[in-house]
Parts: structure tokens; sequence; C-alpha cells
């Protein structure tokens, strides 16, 4: 029932995302931040998906990135970005997302991922792999930092930080390894799972951004860890998500140790 629901609500909101894309009359305002976005479409997908979610289990917590928390007492909490890669969206660039979590006494035990433009609709389940429309997903076998293609993310209110963002991405770009900035943190997160990308790693991302696509690379035999290596957690901002075999130099990368 809990997959059922998962995959009814995460198709809910794909189809509000279908419904308004390339909608000249998309009505958009502003968070904090001149470019951190929020569209009727992030809000018309959200109310989709957690009506799908309330059907069948009313009693259940509710994280959403618009809504915030809707708190229960229950053991099950359903983790939403009902658009990952706003910016995109409303670009009419095809790379975002619906992005849900479940979490389970603390534990994230299921989450999918869909990106309806592509047809990819992303799915994995703790302990059972990671499926992309119903494949298994294998992360890479890429062994060395310099040889990678790397993906990360920059957030639209900047932080100001030593070693922070930009002091990274330059690290890696003066030795000329590939680092792609896609837009949407859960679409990283699948596609290092899927493989295409051997890591991933940005500084400031909310836990809808990553729960379900953090799932995802480790269901897919990648690791996903803090910037100090420690097992991760969507409820603080720091992410490395790797195939698994470079993530102990991407640990000194990113921390400039190397
Ligand atoms: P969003 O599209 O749901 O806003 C970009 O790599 C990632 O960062 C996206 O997943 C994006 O999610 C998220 N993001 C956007 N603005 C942010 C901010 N101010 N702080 C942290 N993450 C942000
Ligand atoms: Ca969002």
């Amino acid at each position: 029932m809990l997959k059922e629901t998962l995959y009814n609500a995460t198709e809910a909101g794909a189809q509000i995302l279908l419904h308004y894309f390339n909608n000249k009359d998309l009505a958009i305002s502003h968070k904090d931040g001149v470019n951190n976005l929020v569209t009727e479409a992030d809000h018309a997908s959200e109310k989709a998906i957690i009506e799908t979610i309330k059907s069948t289990f009313p009693d259940h917590f509710i994280l959403s990135e618009e809504v915030g928390a809707i708190e229960t007492g229950s053991e099950y909490k359903w983790i939403i970005d009902p658009i990952d890669g706003t910016i995109n969206y409303a670009h009419g660039i095809p790379l975002c997302c619906v992005s849900i979590g479940i979490e389970h006494n603390g534990t994230i035990i299921m989450g999918a991922v869909y990106n309806p433009f592509l047809k990819e609709f992303y799915f994995a389940e703790k302990g059972q792999g990671a499926f992309l429309n119903d494949q298994k997903l294998s992360v890479s076998e890429e062994g060395s930092v310099l040889k990678s293609c790397l993906v990360t993310g920059f957030p639209y209110t900047y932080i100001n930080q030593p070693n922070g963002p930009l002091e990274s991405f330059s690290r890696f770009i003066r030795e000329g390894i590939p680092v792609r900035r896609l837009g949407s943190a859960a679409i990283d997160l699948c596609w290092v799972a899927a493989g295409r990308f051997d890591g991933f790693y940005e500084h400031k991302l909310n836990a809808w951004d990553s729960a379900a696509g953090y799932l995802m690379v480790e269901e897919a035999g990648g690791k996903v860890t803090d910037f100090k290596g420690q097992p991760y957690s969507p409820y603080q901002p720091h992410i490395l998500a790797t195939n698994g075999k470079i993530h102990d130099e991407m640990l000194l990368w990113v921390n400039d140790q190397r």
C-alpha cells in the first residue's frame, strides 16, 4: 500500500508539471533571494500529492517544501518536493521532477523521483535496490576523481564561507574535470545512481531535495555522506554522493585536503 500510494502521489504531482509546462501565464513569486522562485505549479503539484497521500494515510506526517511540516506524531513521514528544479521548470527546461521520500522512525525506507518530460521514473526501497522504469540501477565503476564526470549545484542564496561552493568548484575546473550543474539535486542524485555521473556534491540542500535521491544512490551501490564522511542525514546541508570508489578521494577534494 505504501509503494502504491507513493507511485500514485508522484504521478499526481507529475501530471501538474506537464499541465503547466511552458505556460506563458504561469504565476511566479519569489522566496528569500531574487531567483528563489515558487510557481503556481509548485503549489498545485504539492496539493495533488498531499491529497493523494492523505486519502490513504490521513494520519501520516507530511514535510513538504511549500507548506512546511504537517506534524501528526505518526511513525511515517512523507518528505516532498513538489517540483525540484523550479528555475528550470519556469524557463521551460525539462530538467525537473517530483521527489518524494518516506521516512519510518527516522530512516528513509522508500523514495520516488519522476521526471515526466524524460519519462524517467526512479524508485528505491531500502534493501531492495533502485530502479529506473523497473530496470535495476548500478552506480559507475570509475575509481579516480581525475577521470570522473561530476555534478554539483549552487544555492540561490549564496553562502559566502571559506571553502564554499565556488572554491570547491574551481578546484575541479582547474584540473579539467567535467562538473555539470543541472539545477535539480534530486535528478543529480538519480543520475549518480544510474551511473551517468560518478559523483555529486552540494553545500546547501534541504531534506526534500535529497530524501528520495539519497536512498536511490545507496540502493544502486553508491555511498552518501556529509562532508566529514559521516553517514548522511537529510537534516543537515552538506551532501557527497558517489559511486563509492571515488568517495574517500572526493572528500579530500571537497575539503581542500588533497
Ligand atoms: P528547488 O528547485 O526545489 O528550489 C540546485 O542544485 C538545488 O538546490 C535544487 O534542488 C533546488 O531545489 C535547490 N535550491 C534552490 N534554492 C535553494 C536555496 N536557497 N538553498 C538551498 N537549496 C536550494
Ligand atoms: Ca522545490
